[in-house]
């Protein structure tokens, strides 16, 4: 309990911190990722890692495209109060538009089913109401003349493949590991406490069915056997106006945003214009049209092409070969790719100016006041119920938002597995007025932050944060709804 003393110090800190927050744009600090020169020059890809999911110990933390790090550790003085996870979904098939005209070779899933099928509740404690376990099994008609644009194979494009699969397992194991037996912050999934987790922890998912095929196997890893005796649901918001993916319109965000990589924005253009002989190499071995757009218009599709294949199983598909003339997309090639890619990614969500940080603030601006309310609950005391620790799982370009809106000091793509972790702490003995803190987790480690009202998010008062979230977005996403429809400035 606080004495009345000490909660007056805190509504002072608190007021303080709101009136001195910083909401500016803070440009990122200078690195390989977002100098042009070493991502049009430079060979290999900084050390990151593009063909395997597992990184070797040794090479611990480091950004591997197709799995990326994830951990925490403790504190001794504070007590952990409450964390919120948010992460992309593991390795996947390409999407179809990411295909080349000709495929080389085919994309098969027959090792693992999509289920899908609708089930009573009843069905936990009434065996008469359960369901066919029913999944989707893609077929190749010998009468159909119609073949799919894309991709071809009886996989979904996309869909999380059984590598992706087992990578959701681990990352649930990890987590479990880090947050029950390091920490003792959740519940043991064991005997007599194994069904306590259930009050305690809460899963979200968005309305991309890859969300939902991560969620099933990373709950199996989290809660083992527990996960299994009965249902466990995944929140999911209405198609359209989700604030996870986020789907909900945007329109003043999404085209300051669009303009970000049009010709209106110089450093972009001069990037396109830098990187023409890479595309002409590119469009001569793949077949692909340098008049289609969608793959001139930035190395997205190139780069979830040649990275998806490199990704596969263990040691991956085999990049691309012309059949006509033999040549093939080295890895040099690749390499090239990925660097461009993380440079646009960089540009996009935090080289670009105010509009990197503004455009994400209202696109995400809805999931950010969530999470604010989450955090305002615990703090408060007793508002979040029983809920201890909920798990977003969700998107690169969710991801990305939100290290748009924290202004990550140096950016990358958020790879497969990616996740922001924020874990609210309350201090054992608090004596200067602070009572709660955060840290902000990414990769597994505190993130640093290129505004100065944020630093290194590592231990920093919870009011500070609030009051750049409330600042940004308003309590409640108040501004979203007037930044969005551009009666409130971005
Ligand atoms: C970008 O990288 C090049 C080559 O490594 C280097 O010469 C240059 O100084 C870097 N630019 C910045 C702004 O760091
Ligand atoms: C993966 O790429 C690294 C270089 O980034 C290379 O040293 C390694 O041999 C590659 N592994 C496989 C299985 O291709
Ligand atoms: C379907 O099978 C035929 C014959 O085996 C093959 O030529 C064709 O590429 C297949 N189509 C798809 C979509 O897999
Ligand atoms: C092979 O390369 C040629 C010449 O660039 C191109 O016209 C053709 O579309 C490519 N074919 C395939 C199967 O990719
Ligand atoms: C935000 O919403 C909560 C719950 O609906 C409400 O209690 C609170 O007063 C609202 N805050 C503001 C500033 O509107
Ligand atoms: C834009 O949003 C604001 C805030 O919600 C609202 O008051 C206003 O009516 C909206 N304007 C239009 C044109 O939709
Ligand atoms: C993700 C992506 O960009 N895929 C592209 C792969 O190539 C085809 C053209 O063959 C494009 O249509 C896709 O958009």
């Amino acid at each position: 309990m606080m004495n009345p003393t000490s909660s007056l110090v805190l509504s002072a800190a608190a007021a303080a911190s709101a009136a001195s927050v910083n909401l500016d744009w803070h440009a990122p600090s200078a690195s390989a990722v977002n100098n042009l020169t070493s991502a049009l020059q430079a060979s290999g890809t900084y050390g990151f890692i593009f063909n395997t999911s597992r990184t070797p110990d040794a090479q611990y933390g480091t950004y591997n495209w197709c799995n990326m790090p994830h951990d925490a550790a403790g504190e001794d003085e504070y007590e952990l109060r409450y964390v919120e996870v948010i992460q992309r979904h593991h390795k996947r098939t390409p999407y179809a538009a990411n295909a080349f005209p000709v495929e080389p070779y085919r994309w098969d899933c027959d090792d693992q089913g999509l289920y899908y099928f609708g089930q009573s509740l009843a069905a936990d404690t009434d065996a008469s109401k359960r369901s066919a376990q029913t999944y989707w099994k893609g077929t190749n008609s010998t009468i159909n003349p119609f073949v799919p644009a894309g991709w071809i194979g009886s996989c979904q494009f996309p869909q999380i493949t059984s590598g992706g699969l087992d990578d959701s397992r681990t990352h649930g194991e990890d987590l479990y590991d880090v947050y029950h037996s390091l920490l003792g912050f959740l519940p043991s999934r064991e005997a007599e406490d194994g069904e306590a987790w259930r009050r305690q922890v809460v899963y979200r998912v968005t309305n991309n069915q890859i969300t939902s095929q991560v969620a099933s196997q990373l709950i199996a890893g989290m809660w083992g056997e527990s996960a299994l005796t009965r249902s466990v649901p995944l929140l999911i918001q209405a198609s359209g106006v989700d604030s996870l993916e986020p789907q909900y319109p945007c329109p003043s965000g999404t085209s300051a945003f669009d303009r970000l990589k049009t010709a209106a924005t110089a450093r972009w253009q001069q990037h396109l214009d830098a990187a023409r002989p890479l595309f002409a190499t590119l469009d001569a071995i793949s077949g692909v049209p340098p008049t289609d757009t969608a793959f001139h218009a930035s190395f997205d599709h190139y780069y979830d092409n040649l990275s998806a294949r490199q990704c596969h199983g263990d040691t991956g598909k085999p990049l691309p070969c012309n059949a006509t003339t033999g040549e093939c997309v080295t890895q040099d090639l690749a390499d090239a790719v990925y660097r461009l890619g993380q440079w646009e990614y960089s540009h996009l969500y935090r080289d670009a100016g105010p509009a990197a940080l503004r455009s994400s603030a209202a696109a995400y601006g809805v999931w950010i006041a969530e999470l604010a309310a989450h955090l305002r609950a615990v703090s408060s005391g007793g508002g979040m119920g029983d809920v201890r620790y909920f798990h977003n799982v969700a998107h690169d370009g969710s991801l990305s938002r939100v290290l748009a809106i924290l202004q990550i000091d140096v950016m990358v793509w958020p790879g497969m597995g990616s996740e922001v972790v924020f874990e609210v702490y309350r201090k054992k003995e608090a004596g200067d007025g602070s009572e709660h803190y955060v840290r902000v987790l990414f990769g597994g480690r505190p993130l640093k932050s290129s505004n100065p009202t944020l630093g290194l998010i590592d231990m920093l008062p919870l009011e500070t944060l609030m009051a750049y979230f409330d600042g940004l977005v308003g309590q409640n996403a108040s501004l979203i709804k007037g930044k969005c429809n551009g009666s409130i400035p971005l």
